[in-house]
C-alpha cells in the first residue's frame, strides 16, 4: 500500500526556489508537515505560503547554510523543537547547484569550493544531524538531488561533475549503513531543468541563464517535485535506489535538441 504522506515531517533543503520550493508545495499538497531551510529567508517565507496553500498541514522555515556547520547545527537543533520525537519521515537533501563554466584552466577556488561545500559537504552535514531524528521501519525516506552530470562529464563543469558523481556515491554508502534499518535512500538526478540554477552558475547573467533554455522544452520543477512526493510515497519496502530523469529533448548532459 502506497506510503501516505498526510501529517508527515518533510526536510527540504534549498527550498527557497526551484525544485524545493516546488517540492514543498507537492509534499504540502500530500498534507505533509515541512520544515523548510535555505539562506534567503524572505523567498522561504514566499514558499512556506505557497505551501500552506497547496494543503500542507503544518510548515515552518528557518535559515539555513548547509555549507556551515554552526548553521546546520542550528537549523537542526530548531528542527528539532518543532518535531518533537523521531519523526522525520522525509528528508530532501536539495541544496545546492552549479557555480561558473569554467575550464579546469580557467577555474576559481571560490567556485570550486563552494560547490564542494554546497553539494557534497553539505549533503553529509545535513544527514548525519537529521539521522537521529529519522525513525527506524517506519517508511522513511533520505532523497538526494543527484544530476545527469555526476553520470557523465562536459567541459566546464569538472567540479559540479565530480559534487555531483560524490552525492551519488554517498547516497549508495548511506545505503550500506542504513542497511537494516528499514530506512529508504534514493538520488533523483535530472537532466535540464529550467530553476534558477542557471542564473547562479551565470553568476546572475540572466541573458546566458535564458540563453540555456532557448529553442528547447526543458523540465520544469514542479516535474520533479511530483517524482520526488512519488519516490518517498511508494509503499515502505520498495527503494527507488536511483531515478534519472531528462526533458525529451535532451540526450545527454551537453546534448540539447534546440528548434530554431
Ligand atoms: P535553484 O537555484 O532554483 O535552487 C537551489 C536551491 O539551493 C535554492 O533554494 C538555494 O537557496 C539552495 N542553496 C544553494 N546553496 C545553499 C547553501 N549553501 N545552503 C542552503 N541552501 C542552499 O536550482 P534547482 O532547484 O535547479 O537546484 C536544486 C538542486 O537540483 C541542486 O542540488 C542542483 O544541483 C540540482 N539539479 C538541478 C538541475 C537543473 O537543471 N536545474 C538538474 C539536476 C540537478 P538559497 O540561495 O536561498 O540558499
Ligand atoms: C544540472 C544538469 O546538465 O546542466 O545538474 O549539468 S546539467
Amino acid at each position: 500500500m502506497q506510503f501516505s504522506l498526510q501529517d508527515k515531517w518533510v526536510l527540504i533543503t534549498g527550498a527557497s526556489s526551484g525544485f524545493g520550493a516546488a517540492a514543498a508545495a507537492a509534499f504540502g499538497a500530500q498534507g505533509a508537515k515541512l520544515l523548510l531551510g535555505a539562506r534567503r529567508v524572505e523567498r522561504l517565507k514566499q514558499a512556506a505560503a505557497a505551501a500552506k496553500k497547496s494543503g500542507a498541514s503544518e510548515v515552518h522555515f528557518h535559515s539555513l547554510d548547509v555549507a556551515n556547520t554552526a548553521s546546520v547545527k542550528t537549523f537542526m537543533a530548531w528542527a528539532k523543537q518543532k518535531i518533537q520525537k523521531t519523526n522525520l519521515h522525509v528528508l530532501i537533501n536539495n541544496a545546492g547547484g552549479a557555480i561558473g563554466l569554467d575550464t579546469v584552466a580557467e577555474g576559481k577556488d571560490a567556485d570550486w569550493e563552494a560547490m564542494i561545500q554546497s553539494n557534497v559537504l553539505g549533503l553529509l552535514r545535513v544527514t548525519r544531524a537529521a539521522l537521529p531524528l529519522i525513525p527506524r521501519d517506519d517508511g522513511a525516506s533520505i532523497i538526494n538531488l543527484g544530476s545527469v552530470a555526476g553520470r557523465t562529464a562536459y567541459a566546464g563543469s569538472s567540479v559540479y561533475c565530480a559534487a555531483k558523481a560524490g552525492e551519488l556515491q554517498i547516497t549508495k554508502v548511506l545505503r550500506h549503513e542504513l542497511f537494516g534499518a528499514g530506512i529508504r535512500v534514493s538520488t533523483v538526478d535530472p537532466g535540464l531543468a529550467e530553476t534558477e540554477f542557471a542564473l547562479v552558475r551565470f553568476k546572475g547573467d540572466t541573458k546566458k541563464a535564458t540563453e540555456l533554455y532557448a529553442g528547447t522544452n526543458p523540465l520544469v520543477a514542479a516535474d520533479i517535485a511530483e517524482i520526488l512526493v512519488w519516490v518517498a510515497s511508494r509503499p515502505p519496502h520498495v527503494n527507488i535506489d536511483e531515478m534519472v530523469v531528462k526533458p525529451v529533448d535532451q540526450a545527454d548532459a551537453g546534448k540539447v535538441f534546440r528548434r530554431q
